[in-house]
């Protein structure tokens, strides 16, 4: 299997793998940079004053009557608002454009998903394939992925640091998260929700693989003797901790909508 030779890359969020993460990469470096503007000088000031305006010698003039001046009480109100309107503003913009249930290319064809967090696993279902697979999220890189998310059980957070987003998982309700990996690559997706006993290995490998290698990756979960009804959907729900990756070849319909409706008394959302 191609996930195999495959290696994580380390510092995730500094190493975007997509436009999304991209995106909140960049927006984080400019905050900072924006905010620079006033840590610089205020750092540099703290060390300035105290060695100008020292007892022994200093060269600070001494004024001890001074109470008040327009010029420094317009700096440090001006600067710092025209700061929160800038970053107001790209916080705003960018907030909307990266809405993670927007579509990212509604031209493009793209991957269905749906995703249920258990104790201690995650499930994903390819309701346009007809399988599913545990702990292992494949998909093609380069077009879009459009995940559906729940939980059976409390609340969980899915995130892949390298594609950016984070979305809650939530017993009875369905969640979206909209995502794209640029190149082919093997990323670390986990649970970032506490959620008791298995949380630490409640992660994940997601497999952004060339077309031919995604259909081989299908065509092998094709393969699996193990099938996903309502009978084993319980067994495999009820917990565990370190899940191995595991294939279902074929899904009982509607079993994603099923889960989302035990909690909501049969009726959906
Ligand atoms: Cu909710």
């Amino acid at each position: 299997m191609p996930m195999d030779g495959c290696t994580l890359i380390r510092a995730p969020l500094l190493h975007p793998a997509g436009p999304v993460a991209l995106a909140e990469r960049d927006l984080l470096f400019t905050a900072v940079l924006v905010m620079l503007i006033v840590i610089v000088p205020v750092f540099t000031m703290a060390f300035l004053f105290a060695w100008r305006y020292r007892a022994s010698g200093g060269r600070g003039r001494y004024t001890p009557e001074w109470s008040y001046s327009a010029k420094i009480d317009a700096i440090i109100w001006l600067v710092p608002a025209a700061i929160v309107a800038t970053l107001g503003y790209l916080l705003w913009n960018e907030t909307h454009r990266l809405d993670p249930y927007r579509q990212l290319d509604p031209g493009a064809e793209t991957l269905e998903v749906e995703v249920v967090a258990q104790n201690w696993k995650w499930l994903f279902i390819y309701p346009e394939l007809g399988i599913a697979a545990v702990n292992e999220l494949a998909f093609p890189s380069g077009r879009p992925l459009s995940l559906k998310i729940t939980s059976d059980t409390v609340m969980n957070s899915f995130f892949i640091p390298a594609l950016g987003g984070q979305i809650y998982a939530m017993a009875g309700m369905r969640t979206r998260l909209n995502l794209l990996a640029d190149k082919p690559g093997c990323f670390r997706g986990r649970n970032m929700q506490y959620s008791g006993d298995g949380f630490p290995e409640q992660h994940f490998k997601a497999l952004a693989l060339p077309r031919k290698d995604f259909d081989s990756w299908v065509a092998n979960v094709r393969k699996s003797p193990q099938t996903l009804d309502r009978a084993t959907y319980r067994a495999l729900a009820a917990p565990s901790i370190g899940h191995p990756v595991s294939y279902y070849s074929d899904v009982t319909p509607n079993l994603f909508d099923s889960i989302i409706e035990k909690y909501t008394g049969g009726h959906p959302e």
